[in-house]
């Protein structure tokens, strides 16, 4: 099949960047391989605030460093946002929203979404360098996941944007308002595009917060929403700590707020919007069972246990942190998994080889460990393989815990590092039992070779996605959204889009 890269296309030249803009071509869009891009993460000494279209200082007058947790080292500074910004930021998203935006016929607003997405695969190569230096995951998941399913998210949605009669069949569909949004540290970029794209294609206009721990693919994006040329104040991006991301919740002008991030903040900002009217979807934490059967392909097995706990360090909140393992197959795969283990490389994530990166911060790293002393306290048996870390930056080698019992804070608690608690089950209602015994339901995994078997698992887990014989596998068509502590409202597919509107 030819690639974009193939067709060669005539594009037009876009003014601000003063090279090619890309071309509005559909198809092949999931598998464009980028034109081969400088690796240069073209990084600003400091990074403003982006309100109404434009970069602007901060009211406080006032910056914070962003961190390579791969070497301690600063990046950047950024801009720290307050009250007077968000306020700035709620008004120039009123007139975007009143002026231009919410007005614009649905395949208009495509295709600044197209345009988004293609100048994204355009830098995806930059991107994944700078997302792995902010992040510290490994440069072959900013690669080959979070860029491509990034400019995925805004393919997806531009798709949507001409076809809203069809989000509710019989029902007009109409836009918001203003939605504020917060998102956490883990995905930086890919979280940018699952609040964005939904809201936007939907006809309304952001106010949004990245992590302090990782504030700059956002305004990278920042820089692409500028040259895609989207009317100003539609999308408007606000860095500073949690407390800025507490007054974007808390404004009048909001109509929604979306948040996805730690249960505990979740609450917290729910009990604030409580009684206010406005709209509001959580996508908080998990503790999501991975449950192998003993007529499961092993191997196979093993390597969905591996990817669903050490993906990203494990800070995922889908992270598969619990192996349910059944009792005839438990020794084996336990010793198939220090197997594997001992074969991962931890260490420079910006080395392609590498399979475990960098904690995302100091305090992360010291919250992973507080969790390896009480499994260890509480008499569960931790093994590490070995391995050289470096010697600067925040490393935690691939760690498994046995003998774990369910009343364990292993077992209990979101770590979000890459530790795994074994557990073993005898039944599949032993297994079931176990996998929802938790105040968590983001999602499960099922290994067997049972179709009968798939198909009890995924009726009986309290799980928004139970992924069977697989794992971590996304999807922008597909929803995606907790139960119980886990959060509510969906993102993604035609349910995502359904928490961006009103229906008429
Ligand atoms: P949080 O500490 O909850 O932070 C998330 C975001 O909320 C950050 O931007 C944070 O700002 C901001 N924030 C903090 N306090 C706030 C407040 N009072 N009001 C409004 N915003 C506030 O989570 P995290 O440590 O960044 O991320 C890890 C957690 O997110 C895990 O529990 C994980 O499971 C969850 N998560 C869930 C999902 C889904 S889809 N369910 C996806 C990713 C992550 P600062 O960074 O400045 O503190």
């Amino acid at each position: 099949m030819p690639t974009l890269t193939d067709k060669k296309p005539v594009r037009p030249t876009n003014r601000a960047l003063g090279r090619p803009a890309p071309e509005l071509i559909f198809g092949d869009l999931w598998e464009y391989d980028p034109a081969p891009e400088t690796a240069d993460p073209k990084l600003k000494p400091r990074y403003e605030l982006f309100i109404g279209g434009k970069f602007v200082a901060p009211a406080s007058g006032k910056y914070f460093d962003s961190i390579n947790p791969a070497n301690e080292t600063k990046i950047a500074e950024m801009a720290l946002g307050s009250a007077p910004d968000v306020d700035a930021a709620y008004r120039a998203a009123q007139k975007a929203q009143e002026g231009v935006w919410g007005k614009m016929p649905g395949k208009e607003r495509a295709k600044y979404l197209y345009r988004i997405a293609r100048l994204l695969q355009d830098r995806a190569r930059e991107f994944a360098v700078a997302e792995t230096m902010d992040n510290g995951k490994p440069i072959k998941e900013t690669r080959d996941f979070d860029v491509p399913m990034a400019a995925a998210h805004f393919f997806y949605h531009a798709g949507w944007a001409d076809k809203l009669d069809y989000v509710a069949p019989g029902r007009r569909v109409a836009p918001l308002g203003i939605v504020g949004q917060v998102i956490p540290w883990n995905f930086p970029l890919l979280m940018m595009a699952w609040k964005l794209a939904p809201a936007l294609a939907m006809g309304n206009c952001a106010v949004i917060k990245p992590a302090t721990n990782t504030p700059l693919s956002a305004l990278k994006l920042a820089e692409i929403i500028q040259d895609a040329g989207l009317p100003p104040g539609v999308v408007n991006i606000l860095t500073g700590p949690g407390s800025t991301g507490g007054l974007i919740m808390a404004h009048p002008l909001a109509a929604k707020i979306a948040f996805t991030g730690s249960t505990e903040v979740g609450k917290v900002i729910m009990r604030s919007v409580a009684g206010t009217g406005k709209r509001m979807t959580m996508e908080l934490g998990g503790k999501a069972a991975n449950i192998v059967f003993d007529d499961a392909p092993l191997d196979q097995a093993v390597e969905g246990i591996v990817n669903g706990i050490f993906f990203n360090q494990g800070q995922v909140c889908c992270a598969g942190s619990r192996l349910l393992v059944h009792e005839p197959v438990a020794d084996a795969v336990v010793a198939k998994l220090r197997n594997r283990l001992r074969v991962l490389r931890v260490g420079d994530p910006l080395d392609k080889n590498t399979d475990v990166g960098a904690i995302v911060s100091r305090d992360q790293l010291e919250t992973v460990r507080g969790y390896l002393d009480a499994g260890v306290k509480e008499g569960a048996k931790m093994w590490q393989p070995p391995c050289r870390l470096p010697a600067k930056g925040f490393y935690m080698p691939p760690t498994l815990f046995t003998g774990v019992t369910q009343s364990h804070r292993i077992a209990r608690e979101e770590i979000f590092g890459p530790v795994l608690a074994i557990i073993t089950f005898r039944t599949v209602d032993e297994a079931i039992e176990k996998a929802n015994n938790t105040e968590y339901g983001l999602s499960a995994g099922v290994w067997t070779d049972k179709g009968s078997r798939i198909l009890k698992m995924s009726t009986e887990l309290k799980a928004g996605v139970v992924w069977a014989n697989t794992f971590n596998k996304f999807d922008p068509a597909s929803p995606f959204g907790g139960y119980k502590e886990s959060g509510f409202g969906r993102e993604g597919g035609r349910q995502g889009l359904l928490d961006y509107c009103k229906l008429v």
